[in-house]
């Protein structure tokens, strides 16, 4: 056993014996107000029902990765050499183990997901028997169902597995998915918009690294970037779509591919991960509508104040959880002023991030005006060439994969039961207000 994967099963060890406490002890005792029939149709907004290791998400702070956050972990993960962004690898590590990780630490996992990066023939056959017009994420989830075949968890099961391995075997099958995501995806983006001219992996780069040298990009201001956006993308507790799905398919023993799979197809909605192309979409439309060129505010104003008429939302604003300017955003912004600050598309995002707030606050019924993590990452992305948005979801998937595949292994090591949460009628609802 690996000497991360023994410390991984210590910890696991060791909290699994205070949550027994807690059940034993305060199990009975109220974590919340009690749900209301409000919070039933409305998404359970509020309601405090699951577990989650790897990340704790505040209201007006944002996310923090075990007690780290965003400003935190670029300034404290190891980085690329010469880099300034965070390693990828360094907050999985710090998922999984709670701790921060040395170099040697990120070194390990680098290489080990290196090593582990081989994507089966049949996996590109499954994508290649999709239409080229199929959405990259479809293109994504079916190429993760096809890599199925190489779950060891599956198999053991299978074969009987006695339940205390469950962690080991989820554990192995995480980090190969891990270890083989950028390629697939690279592969998925070269054949969609590059006339299928395929890039072999470096075995010097890291995983992120790596991953913008299949993509096509070499330029060290997108690896950095890679490795930003990787980070930050990576989990944002456990309540969002999903790492929620993850989490709930993980629950009936489901392997770590079929349980990504499903949580990416979370990922493909709009309010979700989506947005990250729908925003980019949003801000070109806008652009091409007004001529070309930076739009003036009272412009910007008018474009919100359509799109809203005609009954969509404006994409990148708004949370369900966060009620503050997302600091994933923030980070973005502060790598924009580092690399890119006479971009014309990003001085674009930051006129939005001006004026669409108070138009969102002024609608009275938006509960968080301020931009999300979508909101700016198309801008950045695009400035380096890669142009193509259709494919942004793909990149939050891979980047997903970290902070729910870590998460899948505490639910095994913490013998998570499977999820199940009581449903009524509206039937019901009608007589339970009546006191009937
Ligand atoms: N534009 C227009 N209207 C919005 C809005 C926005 N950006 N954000 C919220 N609203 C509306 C809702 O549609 C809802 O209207 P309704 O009562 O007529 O149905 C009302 O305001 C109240 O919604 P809320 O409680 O503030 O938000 P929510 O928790 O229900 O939904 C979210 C959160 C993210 C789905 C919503 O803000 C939204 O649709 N934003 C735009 C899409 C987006 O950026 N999604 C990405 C989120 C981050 C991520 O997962 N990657």
């Amino acid at each position: 056993m690996s000497y991360i994967k023994e410390k991984f099963k210590a910890k696991a060890d060791e909290l699994n014996t205070e949550v027994k406490d807690l059940l034993k002890n305060h199990g009975t005792k109220k974590i919340d107000e009690g749900v209301t029939l409000a919070q039933a149709y409305q998404g359970m907004r509020g309601v405090t029902g699951l577990v989650t290791e790897t990340s704790l998400l505040d209201a007006n702070e944002g996310i923090r990765f075990r007690g780290y956050s965003i400003p935190e972990l670029r300034e404290q993960l190891p980085k690329a050499v010469n880099g300034a962004e965070p390693l990828p690898e360094g907050l999985f590590y710090l998922m999984l183990i709670g701790e921060l990780p040395t170099e040697a630490d990120v070194q390990n996992i680098s290489s080990v997901l290196g090593r582990r990066s081989h994507v089966p023939n049949h996996v590109f056959d499954a994508i290649e028997a999709l239409p080229i017009s199929a959405h990259p994420m479809t293109m994504f989830t079916v190429a993760v169902m096809a890599l199925q075949t190489e779950s060891l968890f599956a198999k053991a099961y299978a074969d009987g597995m006695n339940k205390k391995d469950y962690w080991s075997y989820m554990y192995e099958d995480s980090l190969n998915l891990i270890a083989r995501l950028p390629r697939v995806a690279a592969y998925i983006y070269r054949r969609k918009y590059k006339n299928g001219e395929h890039i072999q992996p470096d075995g010097m780069l890291d995983w992120a690294g790596n991953f913008a040298h299949m993509l096509g990009y070499e330029d060290e201001g997108f690896k950095e970037l890679m490795r930003l956006y990787m980070v930050i993308h990576a989990d944002h507790e456990g309540g969002n779509v999903s790492a929620h799905t993850t989490h709930l398919v993980g629950s009936a023993l489901s392997d770590a591919y079929l349980s990504f799979a499903a949580g990416m197809n979370g990922l493909a909605g709009p309010l979700h991960g989506l947005a990250n192309q729908e925003v980019i979409k949003w801000i070109l439309s806008m652009r091409e509508e007004l001529g070309g060129g930076v739009p003036t505010k009272d412009q910007i104003a008018a474009y919100v104040k359509k799109t809203l008429s005609e009954g969509k939302v404006v994409p990148g604003y708004g949370h369900a959880v966060l009620r503050k300017t997302d600091p994933r955003f923030t980070a973005q912004m502060e790598f924009a002023k580092n690399h890119i600050p006479d971009d014309e598309l990003v001085k674009i995002v930051w006129s939005v991030y001006e004026t669409v707030p108070p138009i969102l606050q002024d609608l009275g019924k938006v509960k968080n005006p301020w931009p999300n993590v979508d909101a700016h990452s198309g801008a950045l992305l695009l400035h380096y060439g890669l142009v193509e948005y259709e494919f942004y979801t793909v990149l939050f998937g891979v980047s997903r994969a970290l902070g729910v595949l870590a998460s899948l292994c505490w639910d095994r090591a913490l013998g998570l039961s499977l999820e199940r949460p009581k449903s009524v009628t509206s039937e019901w609802m009608k007589l339970f207000v009546e006191g009937k």
